[in-house]
């Protein structure tokens, strides 16, 4: 890749440089907050991806065939390191999740003049060391550049969470008309005294085991859970053959399976449901926008380190609740978890729903009031320029 001059007046505000690790976290965070720092903070973001199939399940208006194009008024370029166009990079640069910019690229914002803000977005965590690193800089071992890391979390020393400004109204709204957001899910409202779910999890045994305890408990239930992880042992719990518009029913247990669906289709499925099981990073922190109890299928690491991720979260999450709530809370979040202990757990987590629907708006209110990642971000960058 060349270096041509930054002296231009198409260059953008932002570069963020996704790389597709599994899994839909990595382009589910930074197809949101390339959202929200144009819709939102109305700046020009290019986003380049190396996975383009992977993006167009979560943005099905997306061509994967296509090496740039435009959507939402984001510019989405396919990151390929062994043809990378050149380029004039933006004005802040970001990479996110340590995905390692393309050389050339590098050396391209060497040679602006003030050279960019290099950002390296972090993963989300709880922990206590997150707000002692987040903001730091490492210079560049030979290139006048120095790259900040930018850590999300959830206390006031961090980046903050991702969410939009509108989020807890859109929530609201739909709320409002639960009939029409089921219909727009292409799904029944719920039976009278039946609780939803919805499943998104990393599969394994534990699927079996929570169905298991479901149809002991006896109460009416249905499990919706989105095409994925999970989804091929909820459909053979229940007999059926992983196919489009698979259900079955055991007992009082009703499974439904559904599509993969866009990341904002995806928000209302979560407002809806009663209680959410959820992965990753970006659908829990969406299961906290829900204001509904949730269930957190953490990714699991070589190392055991997301062990200690998510009891920092649980400690913190549980603070301010009831004893026998935070007990139940953490006992299933474990349970879950490990794949272990799931029948007990799950009789103790749903005697202490009403407390555990309570704390999740109250906290859902909590992030309402600070500032969002993409404002926090933009505010650093601004810094540094
Ligand atoms: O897919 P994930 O397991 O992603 C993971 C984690 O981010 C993990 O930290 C990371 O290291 C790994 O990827 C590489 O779970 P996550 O983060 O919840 O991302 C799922 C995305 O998919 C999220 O943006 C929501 C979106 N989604 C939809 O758009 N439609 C759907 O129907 C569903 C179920 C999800």
């Amino acid at each position: 890749m060349n270096s041509p001059s930054c002296v231009s007046v198409d260059r953008p505000d932002w570069d963020i440089f996704c790389a597709v690790v599994d899994n839909y976290g990595d382009i589910g965070v930074c197809w949101r907050l390339a959202r929200q720092l144009s819709a939102e903070l109305g700046m020009s973001v290019r986003l380049w991806v190396d996975d383009l199939a992977s993006f167009a399940r979560l943005c099905p208006s997306l061509a994967p065939s296509l090496d740039a194009q435009s959507i939402e008024g984001i510019e989405v370029r396919r990151w390929d390191a062994a043809a990378l166009p050149a380029v004039i990079p933006a004005k802040r640069v970001i990479e996110a999740f340590a995905c390692n910019l393309p050389e050339g690229f590098v050396q391209a914002m060497a040679a602006c003049q003030p050279a960019p803000v290099w950002i390296n977005l972090e993963y989300l965590s709880a922990e206590d060391w997150v707000g002692g690193c987040h903001g730091l800089p490492s210079p560049h071992p030979s290139l006048p550049l120095r790259k900040h890391f930018f850590f999300p979390g959830f206390r006031d020393n961090t980046g903050g969470v991702l969410g939009e400004a509108d989020v807890s109204a859109r929530r609201e709204a739909q709320l409002a008309d639960p009939a029409a957001g089921w219909a727009a899910l292409g799904l029944t409202p719920p039976l009278a005294g039946e609780l939803t779910v919805s499943l998104f999890c990393y599969g394994g045994e534990r699927v079996d085991a929570w169905l298991d305890a479901l149809l002991a408990h006896g109460e009416p239930v249905r499990v919706l859970v989105p095409d994925g992880r999970g989804a091929a042992e909820a459909a053979h719990w229940c007999g059926q053959w992983l196919a489009p518009g698979w259900q079955g029913q055991r007992g009082a247990v009703r499974v439904q399976g559904l599509p993969f669906v866009e990341q904002r289709e995806y928000d209302r499925l979560l407002w809806l449901c009663d209680l959410n099981l959820v992965r990753g990073e970006d659908s829990f922190v969406r299961a906290q926008w829900a204001a509904r109890p949730f269930v957190w299928h953490i990714y699991p690491q070589d190392d055991c380190a997301h062990l200690d991720k998510l009891r920092a979260f649980l400690a913190l999450y549980a603070a301010e609740l009831p004893a026998a709530s935070a007990a139940a809370l953490t006992d299933f979040w474990l349970a879950w978890n490990h794949g272990v202990g799931i029948e007990p757990a799950w009789r103790a987590l749903l005697a202490e729903r009403a407390a555990l629907a309570e704390h999740a708006r109250r906290w859902a209110a909590q992030l309402a009031q600070r500032d969002t990642l993409a404002v926090n971000l933009a505010r650093f960058c601004e810094t540094l320029l």
